[in-house]
């Protein structure tokens, strides 16, 4: 089922919000309905649009892309819309492509929750005429999209251990919580981890990675087992913003809170308050919304058959309670809307 959170979804765009609700079969009729015609516009003429395909609609790194690229999309002169699914879910992120697609949006910058299975989908939007831009995970095939914009995720994981070194000194056991093993981002990023541990840091010992999904209980209660598997445990890292949600919860369930150094990859409101309160010690942000305005940077030119840069790196920044309030640091605190 397409879930859109009304949280999420806005409406800046003058496409009916039912068209974001056909359903494959739909899209693929709609398909082969505009063979020929020039997509560039949208299924309803005027202003080209871009659409967002979201990872996890109510995810603060989502929604701050999702602010960027409006904003770069009301500057540019283009119409926007914003969808995506509640969940990270396969068969739910293939039903809003496919939605997407029977809507003949000019360009889509989309986040695939699976480097393989969204493949197909994707070719079949770009088939369709769309640019695409893919933000924040990849495809296995990069052929696919036009420009391909994302933190530099195996560096962030460095930067992360390189922190869990400067917190928990020499030696001590570490262990990694991360949602899956099969999202690229923070699969890039636990690589990024695991090889900086190996090349600086040999007294810190990599006890487990654990796959705990990509929710904050999840995470709590993997805490709490990872606890009692390693009583000695001195550091956790956190592959996103959902884990680094529920690890103070399990910490503090564990009576262990400050005694067991946390780093976090992201920054949503959530886990900027868990370093205010010291149950987490430092963040690795990223810039979704640079990656929102640079993604419709590029699908503008695209569309407007200019030069695309087909790889970018956005900035990675390393956040503790020491640089949480400068000035440098807001734009990589995540927001809870576009008005925050
Ligand atoms: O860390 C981000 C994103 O980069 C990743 O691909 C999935 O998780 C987040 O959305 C944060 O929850």
């Amino acid at each position: 089922m397409i879930q859109n959170s009304g949280y999420f979804e806005i409406q800046e765009t003058d496409v009916p919000p039912r068209n974001l609700l056909v359903t494959g079969a739909v899209a693929v009729l709609a398909l082969a309905a505009i063979a020929g015609c020039d997509s560039s516009s949208g299924s309803s003429g005027g202003a080209p649009s871009i659409a967002f395909v979201a990872g996890k609609t109510g995810d603060p790194f989502y929604i701050t892309m999702k602010c960027g690229a409006s904003a770069e999309a009301k500057k540019l002169g283009y119409r926007f819309s914003a969808t995506g699914s509640a969940d990270w879910s396969v068969p739910e992120q293939v039903g809003v492509v496919n939605s997407v697609t029977a809507n003949r949006p000019g360009g889509v910058l989309i986040s695939p929750v699976d480097p393989n299975s969204l493949a197909v989908p994707v070719k079949t939007l770009q088939q369709a005429g769309a640019k695409v831009a893919i933000v924040d995970t990849s495809l296995t095939d990069a052929s696919i999209g036009v420009t391909h914009i994302s933190s530099n995720n195996l560096q962030g994981g460095g930067q992360a251990a390189d922190t869990m070194g400067q917190l928990v000194g020499a030696t001590g056991e570490i262990a990694v919580l991360t949602p899956d093993l099969t999202t690229t981002t923070t699969n890039a990023r636990i690589d990024g981890f695991k090889q900086e541990l190996a090349a600086k840091y040999p007294g810190l010992k990599l006890d487990d990675v654990r796959q705990v999904g990509d929710t904050a209980q999840g995470a709590a209660s993997a805490v709490g087992d990872e606890l009692s598997a390693h009583p000695a445990l001195a550091g956790i890292f956190t592959a996103n913003s959902q884990t680094g949600e529920g690890v103070g919860t399990g910490l503090k369930n564990a009576g262990k809170q400050g005694k067991v150094k946390v780093v976090s990859f992201d920054a949503g409101p959530q886990q900027v308050q868990a370093l205010e309160s010291g149950a987490v010690d430092a963040l690795i942000s990223q810039d979704p919304y640079g990656i929102g305005q640079q993604a419709v940077d590029q699908l503008g030119n695209a569309i407007g058959k200019k030069p695309v840069t087909d790889n970018i790196r956005t900035n990675l920044a390393s956040i503790t309670r020491d640089n949480l309030h400068d000035p440098a640091t807001a734009r990589f605190l995540y927001k809870a809307d576009c008005n925050s």
